[in-house]
């Protein structure tokens, strides 16, 4: 009787705690299944994380911040300075040309396991919040001192090691005795190197969606608070169910023949939203002068609204795109710059324009970016003034295959190297993007 008793008990035990272990399955899974919702969500403006990058970057802003604690005490040993990535982005250049490159650099410092400094960004803190210090001028004078050894990889246009980030090793013999690498450049110049066998394993592991850039500025471009806020308040107070985001580059300064009739970005948005009766929309505008911004959302009214469509709704910020940014020459300000790359990163579809790197690296500056498809890219055409401009005889939008920023040098990469170089670079699917997004 008390052995029935007890195997009574025993039975009742297991069933109790094998209930509670469901449970606990059960809530995390609904937990789960919830924060999935919520980032699925269009409007959802949280970023999610990719946790295999995050375990890196983690590592990295350790060993970062504690290298630079270890080289600022007097009993510091300078005989052996630790191996560094220095990036000099070009301030007077467009934000589109500056970030893919800044981002270029901490990839290499993460695949080499080098530190990773920006030199000559003005202010970097004013905008992004910082996990470690990066500036060059903290350590620049330790490495003046020292006898050290440097290469650039990348030099603007003038020298582009393609062949080693293509399909060499950065650790081998040589590259590891240099103690500074340096980089400057406009372009995504490190896009070659998701074709590299010696880091397939490590992209594969560690940013296995391949979306490189993503990955990168989600941590070094986290815009300030005070900024964020103005980007959260617009995202609230006006991205409604389904957000098409629209950038119109027409000022500049090259090729002076094209044109872009603004007729394209309605006829690409009619096209967006064929079968979208039932939802809400916006259409978010950022131009790079006021006069085209104006002249884009009357388009937009009269397409859309004329016809008592309430359900569409047009709007942009008061960034004056007619006034000069002091710190690049660009039209507008820097922070406003910023606020509309931003807002165009969070938009459910881009129609951007060809050759501006502006809209290319939005596309790629929001976990929005990892389940979205390209951006649309509208193509300038030839300035005649005896023809309709809407009538073409070729493709006047196509949709870009990736998310990832224009890698305008692809082009150069593919006409100047060697066979084994393009034949390697050509096992990435993504070269046909680099290779289509720029003249
Ligand atoms: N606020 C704002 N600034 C813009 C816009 N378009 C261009 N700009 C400014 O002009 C610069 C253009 O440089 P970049 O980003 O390289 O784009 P690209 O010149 O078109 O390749 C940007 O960094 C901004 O400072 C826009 O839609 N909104
Ligand atoms: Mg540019």
């Amino acid at each position: 009787m008390q052995q029935r008793a007890v195997y009574i008990l025993c039975i009742l035990s297991v069933l109790i705690l094998f209930s509670l272990a469901l449970l606990t399955i059960t809530s995390n899974e609904s937990y789960h299944i919830k924060i999935l919702e919520n980032t699925n969500s269009v409007r959802e403006y949280a970023e999610v994380k990719n946790l295999e990058f995050d375990i890196v970057y983690n590592e990295y802003v350790k060993k970062h911040n504690q290298a630079v604690a270890e080289l600022s005490k007097p009993s510091a040993n300078l005989s052996e300075l630790p191996k560094i990535v220095v990036v000099r982005p070009d301030m007077s250049t467009g934000l589109g040309n500056r970030l893919p490159g800044i981002a270029c650099g901490f990839l290499y410092s993460l695949i080499t396991d080098r530190l990773f400094f920006i030199s000559g960004y003005r202010n970097f803190e004013d905008y992004y919040e910082k996990d470690f210090d990066h500036n060059w001028n903290i350590l620049v004078k330790l490495y003046a001192r020292k006898n050290t050894t440097s290469r650039n990889i990348h030099d603007y246009s003038s020298y582009n090691d393609f062949p080693l980030v293509v399909r060499g090793n950065f650790s081998n013999e040589e590259m590891a005795s240099y103690d500074i690498l340096y980089f400057q450049t406009w372009d995504y110049a490190c896009a070659p190197i998701t074709s590299n066998p010696h880091y397939k394993k490590w992209f594969d592991k560690i940013i296995p969606n391949y979306r490189v850039f993503t990955a990168i500025s989600l941590k070094l471009f986290r815009l300030q608070p005070n900024i964020n806020k103005q980007v959260k308040t617009f995202v609230d107070n006006n991205f409604n169910d389904y957000v098409i985001g629209i950038h119109l580059r027409e000022k500049k300064s090259q090729p002076h023949d094209m044109v872009i009739p603004v007729e394209h970005y309605t006829e690409a948005v009619k096209a967006l939203i064929i079968g979208m009766s039932s939802i809400n929309i916006t259409i978010f505008v950022a131009a790079d002068n006021n006069n085209g911004r104006k002249k884009i959302v009357d388009s937009f009214h009269e397409a859309f609204n004329s016809h008592s469509n309430n359900s569409i709704k047009i709007v942009h910020t008061e960034d004056d795109m007619d006034s000069q940014n002091p710190i690049s020459k660009n039209p507008g300000s820097e922070v406003g710059a910023l606020i509309d790359m931003k807002l165009l990163s969070l938009c459910d579809d881009m129609v951007i324009t060809y050759a501006s790197t502006f809209g290319f690296t939005a596309a790629g500056w929001s976990q929005k970016a990892s389940r979205r498809r390209g951006p649309f890219v509208i193509m300038p055409i030839k300035k005649n003034l005896n023809d309709d401009l809407r009538v073409v005889d070729k493709v006047w939008v196509w949709g870009a295959m990736s998310t990832e920023p224009c890698m305008y040098m692809s082009k150069k990469l593919i006409n100047n190297e060697d066979e084994e170089t393009v034949r390697v670079f050509k096992t990435n699917p993504l070269w046909m993007h680099y290779s289509q997004c720029h003249w």
